[in-house]
């Protein structure tokens, strides 16, 4: 049996390039190598921890799941379907609650980061960790691709395995996250914050138009020194750039630098904004159009969640039977 790979995508908002770099574009390629059985699942419980408009959240779910096929993952070699639609998640996490230490989930860099940010402490938001734990586990996943901002909820998890198998018994595998060369974009306005959809300002986004593209790059902050390096300590804002412009061109760091010795931030940003545009330009035109077909969407989520849920149902049966329920 191929190890199993399981990551989600949050409908918190439309995806960013933090989220591609740092996570989709990685998922592709994993789904691609043909090496793993590969679950990906759109996280619509996990975006309900957030304050949203009720109103806006069903199409949030669903360009989430046009994004994701966008950028390649592809139904036929990739199990993909909707969190809630299988409900097992919840089942898994509500079992997983009892054996872990509140004290460890208000610990959460995480959560602590969302709090500082002006959010409501709801219980669902304390607990994303305990679910994401349910989300790898109930597909038994060796490998989670993910960015640096989940690398302590991965660390969770396996905490939860640890427990869970000394208290009833072997039944899971610790897990590992995989991180790209990029697991933590900053944000546009912001060096020290990592890109988010909640912090919409700082984003590029998969969506957004060349000229959208062009302004936004422009606008990025950088600092007063001159010449474009690559050092994330000193120079946090231009290595971010850098960063960006390698992960989208495919060439290497010290490549970029030296491509870039003695050249302005205009001239680098220019360049820059013509490499995200024309590499984004596939993924808008598939997402153009797979937005026009709202059925073929949703039926093939719906195949997915037919193939995760028996798979799903399979680990809540042997986790009730070990914990003691009848
Ligand atoms: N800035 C980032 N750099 C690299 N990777 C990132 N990820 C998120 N931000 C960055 C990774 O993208 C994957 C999908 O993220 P998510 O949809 O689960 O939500 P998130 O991690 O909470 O991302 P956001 O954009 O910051 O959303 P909000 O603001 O709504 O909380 C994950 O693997 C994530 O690590």
């Amino acid at each position: 049996m191929k190890p199993v790979i399981v990551s989600g995508l949050k409908p918190s908002g439309e995806l960013h390039i933090g989220n591609y770099l740092g996570m989709l574009k990685q998922a592709v390629e994993l789904q691609n190598s043909n090496k793993y059985r590969c679950f990906y699942f759109i996280a619509d419980y996990h975006a309900l921890t957030q304050r949203y408009n009720p109103k806006e959240k069903a199409e949030e779910i669903y360009k989430m799941a046009v994004d994701a096929f966008s950028a390649g993952i592809d139904p036929k070699k990739s199990v993909i379907f909707v969190q809630s639609h299988v409900s097992e998640h919840a089942n898994l996490a509500w079992i997983f609650n009892t054996i872990t230490p509140v004290g460890k989930l208000q610990g959460m860099i995480e959560y602590k980061e969302k709090l500082s940010e002006g959010q409501i402490p709801n219980a669902g938001l304390l607990d994303y960790p305990v679910l994401m734990a349910a989300d790898i586990l109930l597909y038994k996943a060796e490998f989670v691709p993910v960015g640096e901002d989940q690398r302590q909820h991965v660390e969770l998890t396996r905490e939860v395995v640890r427990t869970f198998n000394d208290r009833f018994g072997k039944t899971f595998k610790e897990p590992k996250a995989v991180h790209t060369k990029a697991p933590r974009i900053m944000s546009l306005d912001n060096p020290t914050k990592k890109m988010s959809k909640s912090m919409p300002a700082g984003c590029l986004y998969l969506s957004d138009s060349p000229e959208v593209i062009r302004e936004k790059v422009k606008r990025a902050v950088t600092d007063s020194l001159t010449g474009i390096d690559y050092d994330p300590e000193k120079r946090p804002a231009v290595s971010n750039l850098v960063l960006v412009y390698s992960e989208f061109s495919g060439v290497p760091i010290p490549e970029v630098v030296k491509k870039f010795h003695g050249v302005g931030y205009a001239k680098f940003k220019e360049e820059l904004a013509e490499v995200i545009t024309k590499t984004l330009k596939p993924f808008q035109e598939k997402r153009k159009k797979l937005l026009k077909d709202k059925r073929l969407v949703m039926s093939t989520l719906e195949a997915g969640t037919k193939k995760a849920k028996p798979i799903a149902q399979k680990t809540m049966k042997e986790v009730a039977k070990k914990v003691g329920l009848i």
